[in-house]
């Protein structure tokens, strides 16, 4: 069998390098990232050594603005590992699921790694972890790296998960929907120039027509667009603007938060909250 890659992503300080050590034992080894000043770690896995552990940069977005960024993205698109195991700071939630939901557009298998969770029971705060995994569509694992539990549950289903689809992604908006329909019909099949042998498939076509929605210019230039192709695309993307009211890059944002915070809702249970409402 060939090495399974798992990538650790997530937000600075949600526990990445803590579940990675854990994870790997003395089986890593660290270097810097092509061109940049950023280290990179990889390791095996302590128990199944086929497992190729690789820690990403801390980001809070798949934008190409900071040099991490940049690198995780990068990572991900060119040498798309077998699964990502996104750790989220559970102290945290709507912040770091909005990297989970443009993780989840990647086209890559995804399972969470809710950590932070002995935090959590300190707060009296409670995630019900069934529900925010099936508003989400991915597998959940709660864990607390420093108190060594649920670590290795985690990669075990990262690993399973690893051989199944890529998740479902989120529906948002369908004059969105309906935007990001029309670019894909576009780009799909197109080539992808930073990346010999490789086009925009069915898997990645969502996240190539969300980034071209935003204008992303790095998407922009690597694909093999004809002028008229670009010119039909700009012209979608400034009709759904003028519909909706907005620019490209803040409807996206906001139709991320808008779910995550109804979904956080549904999820977080404060025991606070009970004793306020009981008294
Ligand atoms: P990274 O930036 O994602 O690599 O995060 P680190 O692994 O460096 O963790 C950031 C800080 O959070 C460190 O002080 C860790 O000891 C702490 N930490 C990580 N995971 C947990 C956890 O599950 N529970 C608690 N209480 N602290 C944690
Ligand atoms: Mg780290
Ligand atoms: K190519």
């Amino acid at each position: 069998m060939a090495n399974k890659i798992v990538a650790l992503a997530g937000n600075p300080n949600s526990g990445k390098t803590s579940l990675f050590n854990e994870l790997t034992g003395a089986n890593q080894s660290v270097g810097n990232w092509p061109g940049v000043t950023v280290e990179r770690k990889e390791g095996h896995y302590r128990k199944d050594k086929s497992v190729i552990i690789q820690d990403l940069p801390g980001i809070y977005s798949l934008a190409p603005y900071t040099p991490e960024e940049v690198v995780a993205r990068n990572y991900l698109l060119q040498e798309r590992p077998d699964v990502i195991l996104n750790v989220v700071d559970g102290t945290n939630l709507e912040r770091n699921l909005y990297l989970s939901l443009q993780l989840m557009d990647l086209g890559i298998p995804v399972v969470v790694a809710l950590n932070m969770m002995d935090v959590l029971k300190k707060q009296k705060k409670e995630i019900n972890l069934e529900k925010l995994a099936y508003g989400l569509g991915i597998k959940i694992v709660g864990t607390s790296a420093v108190k060594r539990q649920g670590i290795d549950e985690a990669i075990e289903t990262a690993i399973k998960v690893a051989d199944q689809p890529a998740p479902q992604p989120i529906t948002y908006d369908p004059r969105l929907e309906t935007a990001l329909k029309e670019i894909t019909s576009i780009i799909e099949g197109k080539n992808l120039l930073s990346i010999a042998g490789r086009s925009v498939t069915p898997e990645t076509e969502r996240w190539y027509s969300m980034k071209l929605f935003e204008r992303d210019a790095q998407v922009l230039a690597d694909l093999a667009l004809t002028s008229a192709e670009k010119k039909e695309i700009d012209e979608i993307v400034s009709i759904t603007e003028k519909i909706i009211g907005d620019d490209s890059e803040s409807i996206l944002i906001n139709e991320r938060y808008d779910y995550i915070t109804k979904l956080v809702k549904l999820c977080v249970i404060s025991q606070e909250d009970f004793k306020l409402t009981l008294s």
